[in-house]
């Protein structure tokens, strides 16, 4: 049976503990989609196309996954591009709540699909898109923590960090 999974998230930028769950994922899945969505209680600094262009840049040496945006709901997108699991990353027991609403709302809307946590790298457990975007903003250097081409495009929205 081919296993796919849907990665979903805002990736506002996309940063090295994504990739971290993505490369876990796919000792798992034979397929992974990343796929931007909408989070209504946060606002987007980086515009969809910039951060598909972002995603592609930094995921472009895995052969099985593909990059896509979708505005809806997260069990529509997936039952539409015939998905397994939604595949999630876990950081700290802070997650916990969010992550347990959003999979439990996610089942109760679409009883077939499960959704499946994957723990991060140690090394990435401090590590958020929102994080990086405020060191960057007062001049702090973020490039260790992102792919090189996020630091760069950083670079350009903040001025060098
Ligand atoms: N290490 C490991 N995992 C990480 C790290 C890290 N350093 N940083 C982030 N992650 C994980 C997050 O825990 C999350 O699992 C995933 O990576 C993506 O993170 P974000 O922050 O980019 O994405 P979110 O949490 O904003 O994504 C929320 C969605 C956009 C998926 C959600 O709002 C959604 O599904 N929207 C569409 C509407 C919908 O269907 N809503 C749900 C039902 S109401």
């Amino acid at each position: 049976m081919h296993r796919t999974a849907i990665y979903p998230g805002s990736f506002d930028p996309v940063t090295k503990g994504h990739v971290n769950i993505i490369e876990r994922g796919l000792k798992i899945f034979d397929k992974i989609i990343v796929t931007i969505l909408c989070n209504p209680s946060k606002k987007s600094f980086f515009s969809v196309e910039e951060r598909t262009e972002m995603l592609q840049v930094s995921l472009k040496k895995f052969s099985n996954v593909e990059i896509d945006s979708y505005n809806g709901l997260l069990v529509d997108y997936a039952v539409k591009r015939e998905a397994n699991a939604i595949l999630r990353g876990m950081r700290a027991v802070s997650d916990f709540e969010y992550e347990f609403q959003l999979a439990l709302m996610n089942r109760k809307l679409n009883r077939e699909i499960q959704t499946v946590f994957l723990m991060t790298s140690l090394r990435w457990i401090f590590t958020s898109s929102s994080i990086i975007k405020e060191a960057a903003k007062f001049g702090g250097d973020i490039s260790d923590m992102v792919p090189s081409v996020v630091s760069q495009k950083i670079k350009e929205k903040f001025g060098p960090v």
